[in-house]
């Protein structure tokens, strides 16, 4: 059996062969979180193919900067942002704050279709754009899923991934958007995050698997066992792979959830970051598989539902340890 290593941070590029043809065959992964073994073998090949997987990105991005360029009466049209919809700086219902607007999209083509009609002139454009989007990191967290129940040994392989194939998955797509923090000291040189403001708090995602991309201006932080805070450089042709508490919970913590969170942006340009977050259905029962579980290595968690987890975590602040709530103890 596969153990993972137990550091939380993974950033080798990988390379690999024999993957059917996927969209996002001319992107390098970078994974958090993950056993390294189980991701060694993930390989994007070139090829000609009619959705080149730039474009794909391309068009989210132009349209969630052109959203967000939008008065703030038009894009509150999509909604009060919890648990979907727009937000500026409020996150969640609980009082955290910070220095972002997002839109929160639940991943069902009807309701992005519904989110499109309510915020765009084109809503067919805004719900193509999004619903491609959807399907091509939908396609990449399935196969990272797939290789992890390889690497693991589980007998059904495709065990993760079947949670967030499954159409009542409650994936979500989320777009983060940074605008430039007011310069309010002109006399000092203009260096990154030079005041440490919080753009989105620490916290760990509840879901399976977060598929991360964002455009180059960083400001993703990742925290090491030992609590020290690890920049991630940005890179517009990657994808940044976290495991979520989920998979902490079904692989009986041989996967742990990694803490992550975004500074603010204080440097003019804007940063939008686009985040695929992988779920089950609400129904789904989540407990550490059988193969996870020994006399040796006794089940950690307590069965739930993902509905349950979801209903209990968003009575709780963002940085809160949530998967704590359902440990055995
Ligand atoms: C963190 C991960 C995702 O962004 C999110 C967030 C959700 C929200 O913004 O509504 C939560 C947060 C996240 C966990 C605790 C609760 C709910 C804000 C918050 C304070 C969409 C998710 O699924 O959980």
């Amino acid at each position: 059996m596969v153990v993972p290593s137990p550091s939380p941070v993974r950033t080798k590029k990988t390379k690999a062969v024999g993957f059917p043809p996927s969209i996002f065959r001319t992107t390098t992964v970078k994974a958090v979180g993950t056993d390294r073994r189980s991701l060694r073998r993930i390989r994007f090949l070139q090829g000609g193919e009619p959705w080149h997987p730039k474009k794909v990105i391309a068009r989210v991005e132009e349209e969630g900067f052109h959203f967000f360029a939008k008065p703030a009466a038009e894009k509150q049209r999509a909604g009060p942002g919890f648990p979907f919809g727009y937000g500026s700086k409020n996150i969640g219902r609980n009082g955290d704050m910070g220095e972002l607007e997002y839109l929160l999209l639940q991943s069902n083509p009807l309701s992005i279709s519904e989110t499109s009609n309510a915020v765009s002139h084109d809503p067919t454009k805004f719900s193509c754009a999004i619903n491609d989007y959807i399907e091509a990191v939908k396609g990449l967290a399935c196969e990272v899923l797939d290789l992890v129940g390889e690497g693991l040994w589980v007998s059904d392989k495709s065990v993760f991934s079947g949670f967030i194939r499954d159409v009542q998955s409650d994936s979500i797509l989320r777009l983060n958007h940074y605008p430039p923090l007011a310069d309010e000291d002109h006399s000092s040189p203009k260096v990154a995050h030079p005041c440490n403001k919080i753009g989105f708090g620490e916290h760990s995602d509840p879901q399976i698997l977060t598929i991360f991309r964002s455009n180059d201006v960083g400001g993703l932080q990742i925290s090491l066992h030992d609590g020290l805070w690890v920049p991630v450089p940005p890179d517009s042709n990657e994808f940044f792979v976290m495991v979520g508490d989920a998979l902490q919970a079904l692989t009986n913590g041989r996967f742990v959830s990694v803490r992550h969170r975004a500074l603010a942006n204080s440097v003019a340009k804007p940063r939008m970051s686009m985040i695929y977050f992988g779920a089950p259905p609400l129904n789904a029962w989540i407990s550490p598989l059988p193969e996870m579980v020994s006399p040796k290595k006794p089940s950690l968690y307590k069965p739930f539902t993902w509905g349950q987890y979801k209903k209990a975590a968003y009575t709780t602040r963002l940085g809160d340890s949530r998967i704590d709530n359902f440990k055995i103890t």
